[in-house]
């Protein structure tokens, strides 16, 4: 494999550097702890040209090309090695109150069944994550995780409280169905009792005598379902069974999509928000419980921080010209020559026809509507700041 610093990798004879932006010749050392996924060979396979590197394991991000698999998401449907989103398990009496200690999300009216997109905050207020919480049963949750070791949080917590609770990350790797015609494709593999199960809750089906979680979630606004598959060998016969079925439907290998998700607003920890912001910089408010959540280890913290309001928060921005270069570090946003933020993420929108980014824009310049200079590395650009693209 050939890397484009400072994330992407490339398989020889395949990639287009180009479409990342990067070019080199290094090769990515193939060691055990990069972790492969119970599907990789069928994703290579499928011509994956674009991955990256999410909780040390690989995940596809592009396949024909950046535009070619972003029409076909929202045209078809794709069937999407995400894998990488790791599940944290706390299993015990103390399950659900070590959940609480790690969200300001209310997670106590919960049922079994629910998703919750909980932000992970620490002590003092800022993000370690921001996973998709499950619940199994009344002692089980999973945490399925963005890209950060948030098991090392929840084992140093559990063992600090002395909490009766295991905690562990189990054979489960996610296979997410996305697009609008993954209903149709999910209920020819698993039957109709698939389209029962409401957006953001879960169920299970049986596949050749294996029980698999299957919930109505998934990174991107096409609709969809995620598969978490139980087994690492148990993996490749579901990715087969869906080629197989979907070969009329024009199914295809895909990942998510960078300018699909960020047209959505779908944030990615590590670039849009990391350990510098607070749940409210992020734009997470709205998921934010902090009076309710008694036990949460930021409460302190967080009241204090809501008390005065951010002074920075997540935008949607639009940048005016040709197609951005790859957004590999933060540009700076400037106003009348003054600081107004970062840019975070950026790329071209076909159908929106501009450049959509999103950015951490300072509160004296997010207002919709506002003007913006970026700083690229190629020269500036104008741009807007929007509410968001979809709505
Ligand atoms: N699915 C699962 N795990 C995940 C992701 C996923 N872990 C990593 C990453 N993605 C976590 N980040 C997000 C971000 C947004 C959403 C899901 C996971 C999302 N948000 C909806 C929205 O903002 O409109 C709904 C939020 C809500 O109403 O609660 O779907 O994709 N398993």
């Amino acid at each position: 494999m050939t890397v484009v610093p400072p994330k992407f990798v490339r398989l020889i004879g395949k990639g287009r550097a180009s479409d990342v932006g990067g070019m080199t010749s290094s090769v990515l050392a193939p060691t055990i702890r990069l972790r492969r996924t119970p599907f990789w060979d069928r994703v290579e396979r499928a011509g994956v040209q674009v991955v990256s590197i999410y909780n040390h394991m690989l995940m596809p991000c592009m396949f024909e090309s950046p535009e070619e698999d972003y029409r076909h998401l929202k045209g078809h449907v794709q069937v999407w090695d995400v894998s990488c989103e790791r599940q944290v398990r706390l299993r015990g009496p103390d399950a659900q109150r070590l959940a609480q200690m790690m969200t300001p999300r209310w997670v106590g009216d919960m049922d079994a069944g629910q998703c919750l997109y909980v932000p992970a905050v620490d002590r003092n207020g800022f993000m370690l994550n921001d996973p998709v919480l499950l619940k199994l049963a009344a002692d089980q949750f999973w945490f399925s995780l963005a890209d950060s070791d948030l098991l090392l949080y929840a084992l140093g917590i559990a063992g600090g409280a002395g909490l009766d609770v295991e905690v562990d990350e189990p054979d489960i790797s996610p296979l997410g169905v996305q697009g609008p015609k993954a209903g149709e494709l999910m209920s020819r593999v698993f039957g109709h009792e698939i389209y029962r199960i409401p957006f953001f809750r879960f169920g299970f089906v049986q596949f050749n005598g294996i029980r698999h979680a299957v919930s109505r979630s998934g990174f991107s606004k096409q609709g969809g379902f995620e598969i978490y598959v139980d087994g690492a060998e148990n993996g490749v016969p579901v990715w087969d069974a869906l080629m197989e079925a979907g070969r009329d439907l024009g199914v295809r290998a895909g990942g998510p999509n960078y300018a699909e998700r960020i047209e959505a607003g779908l944030l990615s920890y590590g670039s849009d928000i990391t350990r510098e912001n607070t749940p409210h910089e992020a734009g997470l408010s709205r998921f934010c419980d902090t009076e309710r959540s008694k036990e949460f280890l930021g409460r302190e913290s967080l009241l204090r921080l809501e008390s005065e309001g951010p002074k920075r928060q997540i935008r949607c921005v639009s940048i005016d010209g040709d197609k951005v270069p790859a957004c590999d570090r933060p540009w700076r946003a400037t106003a009348g020559r003054r600081f107004a933020g970062t840019i975070t993420s950026a790329t071209w929108s076909p159908d929106f026809e501009t450049n959509v980014a999103i950015g951490m824009i300072e509160a004296e310049h997010w207002d919709p509507g506002t003007r913006l200079v970026i700083e690229l590395p190629d020269g500036s650009r104008t741009a807007t700041v929007r509410g968001n693209f979809y709505i």
